[in-house]
């Protein structure tokens, strides 16, 4: 099983890659978080943003698997599936959701609103998706789990978990009023999500990693908002790495095969938490506008700052990184002179190139290269050969620095604006 993650902190184009590598595999799956996630594909003139189904549903021969791993909410799923519509897409032979994905009800949306409102300026800037609080639930043994929709008292076991999160709620003051027409919503969207394929995908993947049928994780948000190895607490909740790949499907660690590392020309971050390269000048506001770094969920502008050299080393050491994609290197056309983020000043003058737990939580001064931007349209490069030589200069940086190969520049949004080396 090939891995595909993203090493930053979300949005590095991963639903654009899938989608050039889809025709290669036969299973493409996710393995964690839930409709906090947005990954954007383009092709025929069309941009679709899937949220919680993989991103491998637009080709007929490819089955899309939602894992273990994930939290699902059955009101996004319904709304999901029925924007796939117009596709003419066999959602009940291609998707198949694992009985063992957690479910998010309606309070833990509510809970993701009351814990962020009580943080005040302290908070994470969640999606309010209720990804955090449905962890929460699952690692506290609370949880509701897909296959328990089947079960005669579900209604039951979902009040009782109701009724807990009702004192929590209460503890915080939160308003409760949406909550009956949040549970409409939610009942019959469970009624539907009945109808779907639910399976034990554990099964499913491991029968066809034995039949040697190719399988591409499809990982969502990034390396540094994983719950281990992210800035904590500026984190989502679930293992975004690969080693989440593992526990979300249910695969050993000695069937991973490749580990795609995706990663942006430059960086960006929505929600809070620190971020060393940002730019709070006009630079970062070109950047943004030039790359069009609004969250495709929640539409929030994101921050936008040069790359950073220690925080993408970090992200290939705990992933296991064995090709690097880099994307959206067109959105550099527009500077005369680029710079790359090398090491990190402490507040006593030293420099280190590590993501130690002192740097993710204290100001850190970023020591930049800089170094001559190509400055020009890539609109119509077609291969690495026709790339301008400050543009090829970047690259092999890049690849001498991070010590593993870029075997793909994106230079643009279309399928044929991906090149391969
Ligand atoms: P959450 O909702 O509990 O997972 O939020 C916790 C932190 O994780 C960040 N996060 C994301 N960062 C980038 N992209 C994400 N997906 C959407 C997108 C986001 C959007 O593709 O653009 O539309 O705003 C994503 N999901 C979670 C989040 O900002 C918090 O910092
Ligand atoms: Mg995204």
């Amino acid at each position: 099983m090939d891995v595909l993650l993203g090493l930053q902190w979300g949005d590095e184009g991963k639903g654009k890659i899938v989608d050039v590598l889809a025709p290669d595999y036969e299973l493409v799956a996710r393995f964690q978080g839930g409709p906090n996630a947005g990954h954007t594909l383009e092709f025929d003139g069309i941009k679709h943003v899937l949220h919680q189904i993989p991103s491998g549903i637009f080709r007929s021969q490819i089955l899309n698997i939602i894992g273990n791993g994930v939290v699902l909410d059955p009101i996004v799923l319904q709304k999901e599936i029925g924007g796939l519509a117009k596709f003419s897409i066999d959602y009940r032979k291609n998707l198949l959701i694992s009985k063992k994905a957690t479910i998010i009800i309606p309070t833990h949306k509510l809970l993701d609103a009351a814990l962020e409102q009580s943080k005040g300026e302290k908070k994470i800037g969640s999606t309010l998706k209720g990804i955090g609080p449905t962890y929460q639930d699952k690692i506290g043994r609370l949880a509701l789990r897909v296959g328990d929709i089947l079960s005669p008292d579900f209604k039951e076991k979902y009040q009782a978990l109701v009724e807990k999160h009702k004192t929590t709620l209460s503890f915080y003051n939160h308003p409760l009023d949406q909550l009956e027409e949040m549970e409409v919503q939610f009942f019959e969207a469970i009624e539907f999500f009945k109808t779907l394929n639910l399976i034990d995908s554990e099964y499913v993947v491991n029968q066809a990693l034995a039949a040697e049928k190719k399988i591409l994780a499809e990982g969502a948000q990034g390396s540094l908002l994983d719950i281990d190895f992210g800035s904590y607490p500026f984190v989502t909740s679930s293992s975004t790495m690969t080693a989440g790949a593992c526990t979300g499907l249910g695969v050993a660690p000695s069937r991973i095969g490749e580990v795609f590392g995706i990663f942006k020309a430059y960086c960006t971050r929505v929600g809070s938490g620190p971020f060393p390269t940002e730019l709070f000048d006009q630079t970062g506001e070109e950047m943004r506008k030039e790359g069009n770094e609004f969250g495709s969920t929640t539409g929030r502008p994101r921050r936008c700052g040069w790359l950073d050299l220690p925080a993408l080393k970090y992200s290939i050491m705990i992933n296991g990184v064995t090709q690097l994609f880099m994307m959206k290197a067109d959105v550099l056309n527009i500077f005369e002179e680029i710079e790359v983020c090398t090491h990190y000043e402490l507040p006593n003058g030293e420099q280190i190139d590590q993501l130690t737990f002192e740097v993710s939580n204290m100001d850190v001064k970023p020591i930049y290269k800089k170094m001559k931007g190509w400055n020009c349209s890539l609109e119509d490069v077609r291969s690495y050969d026709e790339f301008p030589e400050e543009l090829k200069a970047y690259v092999s940086y890049l690849e001498s620095e991070l010590n593993v190969p870029i075997k793909l520049v994106s230079v643009g949004p279309d399928r044929v604006q991906t090149i391969l080396r």
